[in-house]
Parts: C-alpha cells; structure tokens; sequence
C-alpha cells in the first residue's frame, strides 16, 4: 500500500468493514433464540453451523454488495462469489461458533476486504475489522494505517523469551488432527508461561495486537477465520507467518511481535505442527 489513493480506498472499505460487523453482530448478539439449535454441521459432528451464523452472513452479503456490487465475497457459510473489482471480501459470521453456541462471550464478525487469489492463498489484506458484540469491543486496521481496539492505537508485547510468554493456540474439529495438535501443545507447555484456548482466530489474532497474549498459533484456519485478525496482528507490529518463511494460511499460522516470533518458531518448528502425521 504506498498511494494516497491506496490508503484513502483502504479507509473507505474499513469504513465499510467496520460498519457491516456491528450489524451484523447486534444481529447475532440481539435475536439469539433462547434455545439456539444446530441446524447443520460440516467437517465432523462438532463442526456446527446455527442458524445465526446463516442470518449473519445473509446480513453481511447483502450489506456489503447493496454497496459495492461488483466486488467478490467469501463466506464460510455460502461458498463463493466472483466479482470484477480485484476486491473480495472475506467473512465469518460469527468466528468461534461453538463459544456462541454455548453463550460464552468469545465469539466475533470477522469481516475483511482483500485483493489476490483468496482461494488459492496468495492474496492481501486491505482492510480488516473484527467485531465481539458480547464483549462490545472492536478491533479495526487499515493497510499502513496501524491498528485500533475501539479507536486506541495498538501494539504487540515486547516479551522475548517463551518461557515469559502466554501463547494462545486452538485446535481443529477431526479427532486425528486433534490428537496431533494435542501432542504439540504438550510439548510447547513446559516451555512457556502458559496456554490459552479462547475459540476464535480472529479474537486470538487481535488478542496479539493487543498484547493480551504474546503470541497464537494454530493449524487449519481458513481464509474467513484469520482474514481480518491477521492484518489488525500486523498493524500491530505482530509478524504472522507460517513456518521457515512461509505465508500464513490453513498449513500453519504463528503470529507474535518480532522479538519473540524467531524463538517461538525454533521451539515448534521440530515438532512440525503443520502436518497431521509425523
Ligand atoms: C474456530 C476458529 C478457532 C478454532 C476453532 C474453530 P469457527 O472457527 O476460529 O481458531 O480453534 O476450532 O475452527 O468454526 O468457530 O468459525
């Protein structure tokens, strides 16, 4: 992002971001049913889909595309949309669906605006805004223009050792996978402060730009979960990788201010987190 047109388009699609997530999570927030049901679920019996999470996205597509037509969108409950503009957005209408299934207050609208190739992981992030309704807070960044917790300029921490640092992680819903990613936190636990497991990447992302964790990782996020989160880490100072350099996407994700990143990396890196078999 260097142009003066580049940053004013990205502050008028954070404008528009911004402004779609707090419909949309007063939506999620103010008309959850009492006795909120599963009415679908997708990689394994505990993947659930509400029908929130369908009304939400119902509300963030017709929002977004009453105002920019031709733009694309990628939802994680509607598939996919081309559009002509180079602009898709990317959402996820309600990010850490089980916590919101269960009434606990760690569940977000994820909602950016990105140009590339989405799909096939080569893209970037112009315009990001992560919104919890329950908590109220809202976290927004625009390309090269920082990164804000309810208007209040954020920064990563500036812990450097892992045995200092409080790392965040979460983990997939197939039981293999799980039993993998449960012998790399049980390897990485003696080694750090503590771990935290809140539900939700996008939450866990901004959760780094914030300093309220020193760093997250995890393997098997989509482009909807780590979207908007990844730019507001960024902004942040955070660096958001994958592993020995790679771009961060659903092989791996690790994000942490820069003095803590290289050491954290050098500590998961042999257990290879980013493979389901070893
Ligand atoms: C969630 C992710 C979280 C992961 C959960 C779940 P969802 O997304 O945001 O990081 O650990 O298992 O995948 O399914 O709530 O949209």
């Amino acid at each position: 992002m260097t142009s003066s047109a580049d940053s004013a388009l990205a502050h008028d699609l954070l404008v528009l971001a911004e402004r779609a997530a707090r419909a949309a999570g007063d939506l999620i927030r103010d008309e959850r049913p009492d006795r909120l049901g599963v009415s679908a679920t997708k990689t394994s019996p505990t993947d659930v889909v509400t029908v929130m999470d369908e009304r939400s996205e119902a509300l963030l597509r017709d929002l977004l595309l009453r105002e920019r037509p031709d733009d694309g969108l990628l939802g994680e409950e509607g598939g996919g949309r081309a559009g002509s503009t180079g602009i898709t957005w990317v959402v996820d209408p309600i990010d850490g669906t089980v916590n919101y299934l269960y009434g606990l207050p760690a569940y977000a609208v994820s909602v950016a605006a990105v140009t590339g190739d989405v799909r096939g992981g080569d893209w970037d992030v112009l315009a990001g805004c992560v919104h919890n309704p329950a908590s109220g807070e809202t976290f927004t960044a625009a390309r090269g223009g920082g990164a804000f917790l309810d208007g209040r300029p954020l920064r990563v921490s500036d812990v450097s050792d892992p045995a200092q640092a409080l790392v965040a992680t979460g983990f997939g819903y197939e039981a293999e996978r799980r039993r993998r990613q449960a012998e790399v936190v049980a390897a990485v636990l003696p080694q750090v402060r503590d771990i935290r497991r809140l539900g939700s990447a996008a939450i866990d992302l901004c959760q780094v730009a914030c300093g309220r964790v020193d760093a997250y990782f995890e393997r098997g996020l989509q482009p909807w979960d780590m979207a908007a989160g990844t730019l507001v880490a960024r902004e942040a100072g955070a660096i958001v990788s994958g592993l020995a350099g790679a771009a961060p996407g659903e092989q791996f994700v690790l994000a942490a201010g820069p003095s803590l990143h290289a050491a954290l990396e050098q500590i998961l890196a042999p257990l290879r987190p980013d493979a389901d078999a070893v």
